[in-house]
């Protein structure tokens, strides 16, 4: 007998928590972050997903404000009160929203971990993941100097980090990853650009392909695959993309026509856990690999991207860090904190749902906006 779940309760906490350290990218620099957690209710059950819009439209369209509205609005009264069984319940549910994906995400993702714990499996379980412990790196953000910033990679490497990825911009590009090869030979490197590029900066994309870099993410606009494709057709460093890729129609698009050979999968870009899923399905049967990107997670997100990452095609290591490297000890609003193995991993937590715990009094204290819908 299939499980049911009448979804009793839907609650919207927006909160703001400082970050141990600004990280900055080509579209600027952030002290703190802001998301949406959603918390869906039922049968004595809570499950929580989280909604990574930020303050503002710099990463994405979308933001607090607009993903409050679309949530508040549209979704939660289209899955308030119904009966659900999977997760393909709440996406069949959602079908009329254009649009908006980590609106969407969050709360599809909340009724995952709902799901899930009332099957008693952990998330990573319930979505079909293999790998017991995800190989993981840590995105540097863009620095005051070139000497900050290799203190900073210096840091992160000795605290155990396998993989680097590097925030470049027009100005803080193949001098900075110069000098970060030279400095560390063998290090697995890579770049992200945020859309910081146009067609007339092919040339310089092209110098990084001297320095035997995993992979370069997202150098053109925040839309386009046409442009991706006539720079992979002539680099030798396969493109990733990231912004571009906001469904699994848009992947499929971009494979179709060879604008990247490898894809960062973040489950709020693609609008939750099923969209990042056939992306994933549709990766693996193309012999693309796939990693999973990281939006500056609490640990409720951080979770869910953990448990997604544990699939076997996620194949390059993920911007999941470990926790203390986003938010002051005692402030995230999940426990336990998620640590750095030797291996440059962290372990998929095996507990049902996300295995993390949210604390109410964390939630409270980082809360600016409180909704709750029966
Ligand atoms: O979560 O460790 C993390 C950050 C990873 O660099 C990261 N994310 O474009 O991939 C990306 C950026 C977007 C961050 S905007 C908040
Ligand atoms: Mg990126």
């Amino acid at each position: 007998m299939a499980l049911e779940m009448k979804i009793e309760r839907i609650e919207l906490h927006e909160i703001e928590l400082p970050l141990v350290h600004p990280f900055e990218t080509s579209f600027g620099r952030e002290f703190t972050r802001s998301c949406i957690l959603v918390s869906a209710h039922a049968d004595g059950l809570t499950g929580w997903g989280e909604c990574t819009a930020d303050a503002g439209p710099w990463y994405a369209y979308e933001t607090t404000g607009t993903a409050w509205h679309i949530m508040a609005g549209f979704l939660v009264p289209a899955v308030l009160g119904q009966t659900v069984s999977t997760p393909a319940d709440v996406v069949a549910r959602f079908e009329r929203v254009r649009g908006h994906p980590m609106a969407r995400a969050g709360v599809e993702n909340a009724v995952w971990d709902l799901l899930a714990r009332a099957e008693g499996v952990s998330l990573a379980e319930y979505v079909g993941g293999t790998m017991a412990r995800v190989a993981v790196g840590v995105s540097v953000g863009i620095e005051p100097t070139l000497d900050a910033l290799l203190d900073r990679v210096a840091q992160h490497v000795d605290e155990g980090y396998g993989r680097v990825k590097l925030k470049i911009k027009p100005g803080w590009d193949v001098d900075v990853v110069r000098a970060v090869r030279e400095r560390w030979p063998d290090l697995p490197l890579q770049v992200d650009a945020n859309c910081a590029y146009t067609l007339a900066d092919v040339p310089i994309l092209l110098a990084l392909d001297q320095f035997d870099l995993l992979l370069v993410e997202q150098p053109f606009h925040h839309d386009d695959i046409v442009d991706h494709a006539k720079l992979q057709a002539q680099m030798r460093t396969p493109v990733c993309l990231d912004e571009s890729v906001h469904s699994p129609e848009h992947a499929r698009w971009a494979l179709d026509i060879d604008a990247c050979r490898v894809i960062n999968i973040k489950v709020c870009r693609v609008g939750g856990l099923t969209a990042a899923l056939q992306i994933h399905d549709l990766c693996a049967e193309r012999g693309v690999p796939v990693w999973c990107g990281g939006m500056l997670e609490t640990n409720v997100g951080r979770a869910a991207n953990v448990a997604l990452a544990s699939l076997p095609n996620f194949r390059l290591p993920g911007d999941i860090s470990a926790s203390a490297r986003y938010y002051p000890e005692g402030q995230d609003v999940a426990v336990p904190n998620f640590e750095l193995n030797a291996d440059s991993t962290l372990s998929v937590p095996e507990g049902p749902g996300l295995g993390v715990a949210v604390l109410p009094e964390r939630v409270a204290a980082a809360r600016s906006r409180h909704l709750v819908c029966v």
